[in-house]
């Protein structure tokens, strides 16, 4: 193992979103995201109307208690820190004429306070939120209106955030869209909804990236815009041939986002499974040319497991992973909700990626989800003795030292959830990824007080010493 090196600009913090987050889901104008319906997690059917006991509205109130919440993260030492806007806050119906001004004046204010403390907020402007009314009146992002909306609100955010805010991520996990449409808005227990519908929405958010790409530029040339994917390194369940070939085919089904945001085109391998799948996307007048002229400038992901890929998966037992199941991989271990870790995957994929585009790259998630228990810290406080987490973050940052050292290029990393935030695959507060704990239960009870963990400090000595301490 090499002693850690990272670059002296490197972009140490935490990342979030606006939905997991915020709460004040019905104050300062906001309008109703999909989330809201959602109050079972990802996966789940939605419900008619947000109801009383939907702990998801809530988040953990850092609409109101953000300075002290940045403060805490500044205490850290953050270089950077991620959120997401809420566009149901900036256009509560999605489709409406005029932004809401109360929504914009939130995110100045919140900007400025991390420029106090010298933060760069790092901004999705898509994640996983989008208006509910583009759900129920239209049908998510499977129709084309929707493109012409997210311009829109992409060109509000950029004019007004243009000198507060240099780096921006388009569409949170886009690759997801497939698997997880209701992140599109799309939600398939409503209407009927094809594969072909699927990678047509698929299809709508790459144009709409692209074209946020172009109106960043023509705004403010400095602005940085990234695309953002979940990464899956996939390892093949033996070494037969066809198992390599079925991990080629899934790990393509992914790189299809990265490629088309990178090199502008539409790649071989996809339009044939498009094609033998019996798809035809419809592209309109413009959107071969919009995707090729407006590449991102850099490449952002989300990194949790590693998965394993046969071509006969039904021979094999799965379990759940990262909103995939897969078949479990013998050499590892997995988190209380059976997502498998491994570090070593991590500095995998950050050479594939600088490997296959040579393009700067921003690890924007990572991270244990797990119990945590709230102990006594002397005579007037707490804290959570959060040792296993400390391990998890120190092993991946560990092979983030050595993929830098194998000489990628690397802007920074968010760890997810520095701060206790609602889950997005459960909905609930006891899968805890933050260096802080927030006093809420799954039943929303709870002082919300905050608590610095022990791997608090173990963070802050890490950015202290920028990873030589790990
Ligand atoms: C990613 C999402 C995040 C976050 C994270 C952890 O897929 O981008 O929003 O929630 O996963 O997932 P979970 O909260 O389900 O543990």
């Amino acid at each position: 193992m090499t002693t850690p090196k990272f670059p002296d600009n490197f972009l140490w913090g935490g990342a979030t979103a606006a939905n997991q987050l915020e709460g004040a889901y019905n104050e300062g104008g906001r309008g109703l995201s999909v989330q809201d319906v959602m109050p079972n997690g990802l996966m789940s059917a939605p419900t008619p109307e947000p109801t009383e006991e939907n702990l998801k509205l809530e988040g953990i109130d850092f609409y109101h208690r953000y300075p002290e919440d940045i403060a805490l993260m500044a205490e850290m030492g953050f270089k950077v820190f991620r959120i997401s806007i809420a566009w149901s806050r900036i256009f509560p119906n999605g489709d409406d004429a005029q932004p809401n001004e109360e929504g914009l004046q939130f995110y100045d204010d919140l900007f400025d306070e991390l420029h106090k403390h010298g933060m760069e907020p790092l901004v999705t402007l898509s994640h996983y939120e989008p208006p509910l009314n583009l759900a129920r009146k239209y049908r998510g992002w499977i129709d084309r209106d929707v493109i012409a909306f997210f311009e829109k609100y992409a060109r509000t955010v950029f004019e007004r955030y243009q000198n507060k805010v240099k780096y921006w991520l388009t569409f949170n996990e886009v690759n997801s869209i497939i698997s997880a449409p209701a992140n599109g808005a799309i939600f398939e227990d409503e209407i009927e909804v094809s594969l072909a519908d699927k990678w047509q929405a698929a299809h709508h958010q790459l144009v709409a990236s692209a074209l946020a790409t172009k109106i960043a530029k023509e705004i403010n040339p400095d602005m940085q815009v990234g695309c953002m994917v979940i990464s899956m390194p996939t390892y093949s369940m033996t070494p037969d041939p066809k198992d390599q070939l079925a991990v080629r085919d899934f790990m393509n089904e992914n790189y299809a986002f990265t490629d088309i945001h990178a090199r502008g085109v539409y790649p071989g391998y996809l339009k044939r499974h498009l094609r033998e799948a019996g798809i035809e996307i419809k592209f309109g007048e413009q959107d071969a040319r919009i995707l090729k002229e407006n590449t991102v400038d850099f490449i952002s992901f989300s990194y949790y497991v590693s998965l394993v890929q046969a071509h006969n998966p039904q021979n094999y037992q799965t379990a759940a992973g990262n909103i995939f199941r897969g078949i479990p991989n013998p050499y590892l271990e997995a988190s209380e909700w059976g997502w498998q870790i491994d570090p070593i995957g991590l500095r995998l994929v950050l050479n594939d990626f600088w490997d296959r585009y040579q393009l700067p790259l921003f690890i924007v998630e990572n991270g244990l989800g797990a119990k945590d228990e709230l102990i006594a810290d002397g005579a007037d406080s707490f804290t959570v003795a959060d040792d296993y987490r400390i391990d998890y973050l120190k092993a991946h940052l560990q092979q983030v030292g050595e993929a830098i050292e194998d000489g990628v290029e690397l802007l920074g990393y968010t760890s997810w959830g520095p701060i206790d935030l609602v889950s997005m695959s459960t909905a609930q507060m006891s899968k805890r990824y933050g260096f802080i704990y927030v006093d809420r239960d799954d039943n929303g009870q709870g002082s919300l007080n905050r608590y610095k963990k022990h791997s608090f400090h173990w963070y802050k000595e890490v950015i202290e010493t920028n990873g030589a301490s790990l």
